[in-house]
């Protein structure tokens, strides 16, 4: 592999500007209440911190609808806070991803709101529009966050496209000056001094050029727009240009959010030589847990099966290996808590799975993201009732599937969003056992995890062994060992449905990480490792092989 780039190297810190640190008392978290922890993301030894968006939005999908790219939300603060975070950041050595949303904009955007009057306005072609044909919507695209991806303006007597929200028109990258647009917005943040980027949905900027109906789920009215339009023709042509035009010669990295993205197409958008993107983040490893039934995506309540996490890591460990660079990634904004999800809450197992998690992850070739609250074992919120979650793709889904399919009742549904929702990964960080976690004096905009009073940053860093030091050990090794960055990956034991454990070899370095996923003792033979790796291991492992507690992981360097 050619050198390392320090982004290669580097783990990032993931915050949710909503739900950080709140300074003001209005109960949302706010950038100098992000200012006010930096001390905190320094101790943990992240070198990078992607912000979400943080731009002026009406906050239909929390700041993912934007209304103005150069504009601070003043729910947030103001530019003077702006610069002051990232003075603060540099002071401290750390960097900061700026989070842009150029797949759509608010309709509220100025773009919007004069591209919607008429057709032949500077703005026109802006978005995309389309005729309706015969008399309805132009094709039978289902939103990712239900109903039609289409809304009629009667102004211009056509359909819009919004792959999300009503609220979120997506932009026309077929045309030029919007492209233009895009890029003069990115370098304004550049020349402010960031020192990155994470692109929402990148790959769905570019539409197929014609548009025809897809195969709806059974039963249902609409065919997902996700794999219709990820990875269209000119998505290639489009990141080569902005690498061109903003990226080339700025020291930044970047991360391209990718659904329903291949390893080929990640191999060509996160190409080591293709002058696209650093790395991207697939979603292969977070949609194995969803349903037999595609109607209900990815609204389930059931565990993940080992052997197909290991499988699908693995077949992106090897597929990318050399050719192109990874995220690893469990939790974010978007995704429920991974200790929940895939370890187990229960206080008994909540610190060690949390752990083993992280030793599973961390191990892996590719840049590492944790998010807020992940460094201490934050789990699910256990939300109960409907009028509990405030996220409107949950909301969206609850009505769709069950008042309007009546596909779930009402209490599997509630069950799912309990798993599921992203407002799991959006409630306030726990500070202390203070109100609202320390928090927010005032109340908070998403109820603050019950559990805070016993789960807090104060009362891990008290404590000695805690799973923050834990979290320090990975990072430290992930600075100081080249393996965990170059070596390569050999997956042991596929078919083990209650252990994962995997090879990384650079030269004669070697590390062996084994992870017992289940609540059970676990001891297993490596007879099939080569044997010097054996006769290696044997000085490590007693002589009935390695014995695994309950969700513990272990990592042997030799
Ligand atoms: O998410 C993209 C996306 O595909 C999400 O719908 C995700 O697949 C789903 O929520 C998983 O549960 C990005 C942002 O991360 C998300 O917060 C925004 O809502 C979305 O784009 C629209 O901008
Ligand atoms: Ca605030």
């Amino acid at each position: 592999m050619a050198t390392m780039q320090w982004w290669q190297k580097a783990v990032v810190y993931q915050v949710y500007p909503r739900s950080f640190q709140d300074s003001n008392g209005d109960g949302i978290g706010d950038l100098p209440g992000i200012t006010s922890r930096l001390d905190y993301i320094k101790q943990l030894g992240a070198d990078v911190v992607w912000l979400n968006p943080i731009y002026q939005s009406p906050g239909v999908d929390n700041g993912y609808d934007i209304s103005d790219y150069e504009a601070i939300n003043p729910e947030f603060g103001t530019m003077a806070d702006f610069d002051q975070l990232l003075a603060q950041l540099h002071q401290r050595g750390l960097k900061l991803m700026m989070d842009i949303v150029v797949n759509h904009t608010s309709n509220r955007h100025h773009w919007f709101i004069e591209s919607a009057k008429s057709r032949d306005n500077p703005y026109a072609d802006y978005y995309i529009w389309r005729d309706p044909v015969d008399g309805h919507a132009p094709t039978n695209w289902g939103s990712f966050f239900s109903g039609s991806t289409w809304t009629y303006v009667p102004a211009r007597q056509q359909y819009y496209l919004h792959s999300f929200a009503v609220e979120q028109p997506d932009l026309n990258w077929e045309n030029p000056k919007l492209r233009q647009a895009v890029y003069d917005m990115m370098n304004f943040w550049v020349k402010k001094g960031v020192d990155g980027f994470r692109l929402d949905v990148i790959n769905l900027i570019s539409k197929p050029t014609d548009f025809v109906d897809g195969q709806p789920n059974s039963g249902e009215p609409y065919a997902d727009i996700g794999p219709i339009i990820a990875n269209g023709h000119r998505l290639s042509a489009f990141l080569q240009e902005m690498h061109t035009q903003v990226l080339a010669g700025a020291d930044l990295i970047t991360v391209g959010e990718t659904p329903n993205a291949t390893i080929k197409d990640a191999q060509q958008s996160a190409g080591l030589t293709t002058n696209e993107l650093n790395m991207v983040f697939e979603f292969e490893h977070m949609n194995l847990d969803g349903n037999s039934n595609p109607a209900l995506g990815k609204w389930n309540d059931q565990p993940v099966n080992l052997v197909d996490l290991k499988q699908s890591l693995s077949k992106w460990q090897t597929g990318l290996h050399g050719k192109a660079w990874n995220s690893l990634y469990w939790n974010n904004h978007d995704q429920p808590r991974i200790v929940s999800r895939f370890g187990n809450d229960d206080p008994k197992y909540r610190v060690i799975s949390a752990e083993m998690l992280a030793t599973m992850l961390h191990g892996l070739q590719g840049t590492p993201y944790i998010y807020e609250g992940e460094e201490i074992g934050m789990t699910n919120a256990h939300f109960t009732e409907l009028s509990d979650y405030k996220d409107l793709e949950s909301l969206n889904a609850y009505h769709h599937l069950v008042d309007e399919e009546h596909r779930l009742s009402s209490t599997q549904m509630l069950a799912d969003l309990a798993h599921m929702s992203r407002d799991n990964a959006r409630t306030p960080m726990q500070w202390d056992n203070s109100l609202n976690a320390g928090f927010s004096t005032g109340t908070p905009w998403l109820q603050v995890n019950p559990n805070y009073p016993q789960l807090n940053v104060q009362q891990t860093l008290a404590e000695s062994n805690s799973i923050f030091t834990y979290y320090q050990q990975l990072i430290q090794l992930r600075h100081t060992n080249a393996i965990l960055t170059t070596g390569d990956y050999q997956l042991l034991d596929a078919d083990d449905g209650a252990v994962y454990a995997y090879l990384r070899t650079a030269g004669t370095q070697q590390l062996l990480v084994i992870c017992n996923f289940t609540a059970h003792d676990q001891v297993r033979e490596y007879d099939q490792l080569p044997s010097d790796v054996q006769r290696l291991i044997g000085n490590y492992i007693d002589d009935q092989g390695a014995t695994l507690r309950p969700y513990e992981a272990k990592i042997y360097q030799f």
